[in-house]
């Protein structure tokens, strides 16, 4: 296997929909299977914070959301566990700044998918040479998805990061919705990373269409 090019991870961030059982209003199966039929372009299992789920029952979880992910043919991601991600052989690991070193990871997981949470430039560049394949920017606007989010950035974070040369693929996350989806496109990301805009829609496939351009 080799490393995913750029031009390929940029078509994947297009609508990337991040998510664990505590984002959902149905079961995080059916939020999932009805995201994937309304296109969605890669996942993310963030199984994470007050309400979600531990153990094995967490583990059980990832490879049920893996295995519709496969049948449709989108990647899937794991948020911050490397461990889990290469137990049940996901397609990628995303990581936070606070997580372990980007280059670190990167020697353990191979060529599988690597994304990094970066909020400035700084961050960026480093994330790139330690072998990042994407970075997530935000947050944008403000969310109610994360208790410990940075200040929000604005989409000018992304404009300023382009303007520097940065040519890594590069997805917007944070309070993005189909009303401000375009807007984080027109600013340089290759797509918008999304929770809430998606997993408490009243219909979630519509509200994935309406996030592709
Ligand atoms: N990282 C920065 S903001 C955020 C994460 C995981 C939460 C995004 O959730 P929402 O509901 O799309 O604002
Ligand atoms: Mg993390």
């Amino acid at each position: 296997m080799s490393r995913i090019s750029s031009s390929r991870m940029k078509e994947l961030l297009q609508v990337y929909f991040v998510m664990g059982s505590q984002n959902c209003k149905k079961s995080p199966e059916s939020t999932l299977t009805e995201a994937l039929q309304g296109g969605i372009t890669l996942f993310q299992f963030r199984e994470k914070g007050p309400g979600s789920m531990s153990g094995v029952e967490r583990m059980e979880l990832a490879l049920h959301l893996r295995r519709l992910c496969q049948e449709k043919g989108v990647p899937f991601i794991v948020n911050d566990d490397v461990d889990l991600a290469l137990a049940i052989g996901a397609d990628g690991v995303h990581i936070g700044q606070d997580d372990e070193e980007a280059a670190r990871v990167r020697e353990r997981i191979g060529d599988i998918i690597l994304g990094v949470s970066a909020h400035t430039l700084e961050e960026a560049r480093l994330a790139q040479d330690q072998g990042a394949d994407y970075i997530g920017v935000g947050p944008i606007y403000p969310t109610n998805s994360k208790e410990d989010a940075h200040a929000v950035q604005g989409p000018e974070v992304i404009e300023s990061m382009r303007a520097q040369e940065m040519d890594i693929p590069i997805v917007g996350i944070g309070g993005i919705t189909s009303v401000n989806a375009a807007r984080v496109l027109e600013a340089g990301a290759d797509g918008v990373a999304v929770i809430s805009a998606i997993s408490l829609a009243e219909d979630i496939a519509e509200s994935v269409k309406r996030l592709r351009y």
